[in-house]
């Protein structure tokens, strides 16, 4: 008998047409890996974009829902949270998929012990002009008015944002677009000194012990999946970080 006691975290795999390897070596990762869990946590950018749930009829999602449900059928719970590219990812994926969408963060009590969990950008409090974006896009009344136009309109504006993005990120410093100290300080504060943060969107993955108040917390940082796969995996012993072979 397979001992299932322990949870899978994932993010930042940016699935998208042009690289279908990546999308095939995830489905991979889910039947013959995340199925061995007992949960699969994924925080955020799963999709390079997502333009709105209305897509899931047209494009390369399907084959990743259809699997995502099969794997959650199959008695592994499924939790999603939004990526800063896939926020726009709505109650239907959620059906479609039977996940849990939570919010950011989560804090969530795993074999002991609390874990808050993010997808990570909040963090980046240095990088003000990125907050000033997500401050207007993650707007209630923005979300539906961009929602309600056709698609195609909606893609084309997310490719102009993404190259915009992209031009900008290249004017930026790597230390303002990683998290700052203060802001992950204030988020342990928050919720009462987790011994675990996990968290993606840097795309630096690493482990970073951090003494603040007489606790220590690790701060786990995911990896994304340009060059080869992976996740962390989380046991009554804690994190240990996994390469996809
Ligand atoms: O995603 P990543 O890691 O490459 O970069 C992020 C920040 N960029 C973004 C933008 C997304 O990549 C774009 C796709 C989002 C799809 C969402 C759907 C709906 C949105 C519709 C919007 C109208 O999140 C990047 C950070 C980086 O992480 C590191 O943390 O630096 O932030 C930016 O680069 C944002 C810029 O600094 C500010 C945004 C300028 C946009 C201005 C709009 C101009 C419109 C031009 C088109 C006519
Ligand atoms: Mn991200």
């Amino acid at each position: 008998m397979q001992n299932k006691a322990y949870s899978l975290f994932i993010s930042d795999l940016h699935l998208c047409d042009s690289r279908p390897n990546i999308t095939q070596a995830f489905i991979s990762f889910l039947k013959e890996t995340a199925v061995k869990a007992e949960a699969l946590y994924i925080l955020g950018d799963l999709f390079e974009y997502w333009a709105g749930d209305d897509a899931i009829k047209v494009g390369h999602q399907q084959a990743v829902i259809s699997e995502l449900k099969t794997l959650n059928s199959g008695g592994v719970a499924l939790f999603f949270m939004h990526g800063n590219r896939d926020f726009l990812l709505g109650d239907s994926f959620a059906q479609a998929t039977l996940c849990t969408i939570l919010s950011d963060p989560s804090l969530l009590h795993l074999y002991g012990r609390p874990v808050l969990i993010s997808h990570g950008d909040k963090l980046c409090t240095d990088d003000i002009d990125y907050q000033q974006f997500r401050t207007q896009v993650r707007n209630t009344a923005w979300k539906s008015q961009f929602l309600s136009q056709p698609l195609d309109t909606r893609i084309s504006y997310i490719e102009k944002i993404r190259l915009k993005s992209e031009q900008e990120k290249m004017l930026k410093s790597m230390r303002i677009m990683d998290v700052n100290q203060q802001a992950v300080e204030s988020i342990l504060r928050e919720y009462a000194y987790p011994p675990i943060l996990i968290h993606g969107h840097t795309h630096r993955p690493n482990k970073h012990m951090i003494s603040l108040d007489n606790h220590i917390c690790e701060r786990w940082v995911l990896g994304d999946w340009y060059d080869h796969g992976g996740y962390l995996k989380l046991d009554e012993s804690g994190c240990q970080p996994q390469n996809l072979s």
